[in-house]
């Protein structure tokens, strides 16, 4: 008998996984850490290289004082993850195997692709991206739905060594222009038209005026591919730049449908991914070859327990690293069959992920925290109308699950018989780092359990100090594993600032964390300035930099607040220039809404607006975000000392205003 609390792996799924136990578990864990050349370089052993690496494992250094923070996995080798993810299968007499199951957004009879297909199709874009002159080191902008052509797109680049840059196609123009001008791309792959739900976006014309943006801060895109999404509109009624737009299917087509790969060094860049921190502007996180193929792999291997017969599906999109790693890497790398819905999960109605499940009788079915709250709002008896008998195991990312969640995930979606893997991962590991697997690891609801192999984590306190046992503190990293980013594109120095000068000598994470005596991890949030709305960062400096960008602002301070369905929602106390009321008259708050959606994109809409006369400043002119949070979060009872406020009257107004 186990724990009351706690959810033992069911024995026939314990059976056949590929960890079975705890011992297994623990003897695999500690070979990792004791012995990682061999254990890596076993796993290794299975993708192809062109050329094998002289040593697995690593030179790597987390210590700034000695020296600047270097990472170096397989040095030596060669390889290509376009080549593993999809040549290898094709070789090995898998050209049959359907790589993706497409289920577009409206129901329809949907379309699947072989991974013979997906090289085709591979292969012909990355022989006319090298008509064009992209090749090895080249930057590559993809903004698109979440269609098939999207991890085409990726696979291409990483076919001749372009570093690809996805931008989430729900990121304004704006956004897109930031990330175009930080990494200069010639070339940028995009679609004529997307349809989310009930709507149809125009995303070409977001990208004609991204391009714009970009050519007025300085960087001219050369040439811009549009796939024509024929569900959208027609053809005739996409926006058009004569001298720099090209249809995917006039460019494509005609291409050879075979072509080279190109070998690259272990530790050459695979991909830049921007997401936001906790100052300034969105970072671009780099990933390399090697490592990151070798991490996102193995990942999936255990963590899904995938096994040749499974279906997977994962709901992210790849604007996120989820979709990177999750999507078009771990997955493909494994030969997997998945997979890739469109839509989102409530249209037409909310028992759309269900059906999908019966449908296409998917077996791991990998999801958001918020998508599981926002589905289990609608009732128990959407869900129990599918049979769901399909699935064997389900996972969660991006944020912690509350129990209640994870309660009904398990009882109603999975009918207490699949285990619940609850992923602790980040833009920068690039691979899950804190994860049950689920034929070995005893559950308990809300908690992220165990580290994964090669993962060493520490729980620190204020001063830096690592706590022993139970304790509670901040999450670092002690030792380089094989996915973790490898610089910020164009800044190495932003680099080791964010994450290696907190803590000397460690990795700093960002969040927070609880480890009980059992040594499993409670994720307990982020520590810095970072919102996770719906499994999303927003940076709250972001989402002021936008609201100053309104002519009615003349200072804002945002702050994360607790949100059932999002997990956090962005809460934004708000000043207005001279000559307005509080609460001024009711086209302000909608004409500010407006300018963050513009200036970051929907998914950064403020959730609250609060009229500020006045914030709550230190003398010396810091805002006391402290207090604002405690505001937002109505635990003004709790607010603490107040007397270092420059002015302490500011706090009354404040609470006079609210839901004002
Ligand atoms: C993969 C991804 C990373 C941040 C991370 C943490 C939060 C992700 C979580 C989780 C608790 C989990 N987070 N997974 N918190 N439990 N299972 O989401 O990457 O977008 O970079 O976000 O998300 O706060 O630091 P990214």
């Amino acid at each position: 008998m186990s724990a009351p609390g706690i959810h033992p792996p069911p024995a026939d799924l314990a059976k056949s996984a590929h960890v079975s136990s705890e011992k297994q578990y623990d003897e695999l864990y500690k070979q990792s850490i004791e012995e990682p050349e061999k254990f890596w370089g076993n796993i290794a052993s299975t993708f192809h290289w062109n050329k094998r690496w002289s040593s697995p494992v690593t030179r790597s250094n987390f210590d700034m004082n000695k020296g600047p923070i270097k990472i170096e996995w397989f040095i030596g080798g060669e390889t290509n993850l376009c080549h593993n993810a999809v040549d290898r299968h094709v070789n090995n007499g898998l050209g049959g195997k359907v790589a993706f199951l497409y289920e577009g957004n409206d129901i329809g009879p949907g379309s699947q692709m072989t991974y013979g297909e997906v090289l085709e199709r591979v292969c012909k874009l990355a022989n006319y991206l090298k008509s064009i002159g992209v090749g090895k080191g080249s930057d590559v902008t993809i903004y698109m739905p979440m269609i098939p052509e999207l991890p085409i797109a990726m696979l291409a680049c990483a076919r001749i060594g372009a570093v690809h840059s996805v931008v989430f196609a729900g990121f304004s123009a704006e956004s897109l222009a930031g990330r175009v001008l930080d990494s200069r791309p010639d070339v940028v792959l995009t679609c004529s038209g997307v349809k989310r739900g009930p709507k149809t976006l125009s995303l070409k014309g977001i990208v004609d005026d991204g391009l714009k943006r970009a050519a007025d801060g300085g960087h001219k895109v050369g040439h811009c591919v549009v796939y024509h999404h024929r569900d959208c509109m027609p053809q005739s009624e996409v926006p058009w730049t004569d001298d720099r737009d090209t249809w995917w299917h006039d460019a494509v087509e005609h291409q050879p449908a075979s072509c080279d790969v190109t070998w690259l060094d272990a530790e050459a860049p695979l991909f830049k991914l921007y997401t936001s921190g906790s100052t300034g502007k969105p970072k671009g996180v780099q990933h390399s070859q090697a490592g990151y193929m070798v991490g996102s792999a193995t990942t999936f291997k255990y963590v899904f327990d995938y096994h040749d017969d499974d279906v997977y599906w994962c709901t992210a999109d790849c604007g996120w690293i989820t979709g990177h790693s999750y999507v078009t890497y771990g997955p493909m790398l494994n030969a997997a069959t998945q997979v890739i819905f469109e839509g989102v999960p409530t249209y037409p109605t909310a028992g759309r992920p269900w059906e999908i499940v019966d449908k296409y009788k998917v077996s791991l079915l990998y999801t958001a925290p918020t998508a599981i709250r926002s589905l289990m709002a609608k009732g128990n008896d959407i869900v129990k109308k599918a049979s769901r008998k399909s699935l064997r195991i389900l996972g969660t990312v991006g944020e912690p699950i509350n129990v209640e969640a994870w309660k009904w995930y398990n009882e109603v979606v999975g009918d207490k018989r699949c285990p619940i893997v609850d992923t602790w991962w980040q833009t920068e590991t690039g691979a899950h780092m804190i994860t049950p697997l689920p034929g070995a690891t005893p559950l308990k609801p809300g908690s992220a359990t165990k580290p994964f192999f090669g993962v060493v984590p520490a729980v620190l306190n204020e001063q830096g100090k690592e706590l022993e046992g139970a304790a509670e503190g901040y999450l670092v990293i002690k030792q380089a594993w094989p996915s973790m980013l490898r610089t910020l594109a164009g800044d190495q120095e932003r680099f080791e600032k964010t994450y290696f000068e907190h803590f000397k000598g460690f990795y700093f994470t960002g969040d927070g964390c609880k480890r009980d005596e059992d040594g499993y991890y409670w994720l307990t949030g982020r520590v810095d300035d970072v919102i996770n709305v719906s499994g999303h960062r927003i940076g709250t400096a972001e989402v002021e930099g936008a609201l100053t960008t309104c002519h009615l602002c003349t200072e804002a301070a945002v702050v994360p607040v607790e949100h059932p369905i999002k997990g956090q929602g962005i809460y934004a106390f708000v000043s207005l220039m001279e000559g307005h009321d509080y609460p001024p008259e009711a086209n302000v708050r909608k004409e500010l809404i407006d300018t963050v959606r513009r200036v970051i994109g929907p998914i950064a809409t403020p959730d609250c607006i609060h009229w500020a006369p006045g914030l709550p400043k230190t003398r010396s002119g810091k805002i006391m975000r402290r207090i604002l949070r405690k505001i937002a979060n109505k635990e003004e009872d709790s607010l603490g000392d107040t007397s270092t406020l420059a002015d302490p009257s500011v706090v009354e107004t404040l609470l006079s205003l609210r839901g004002k």
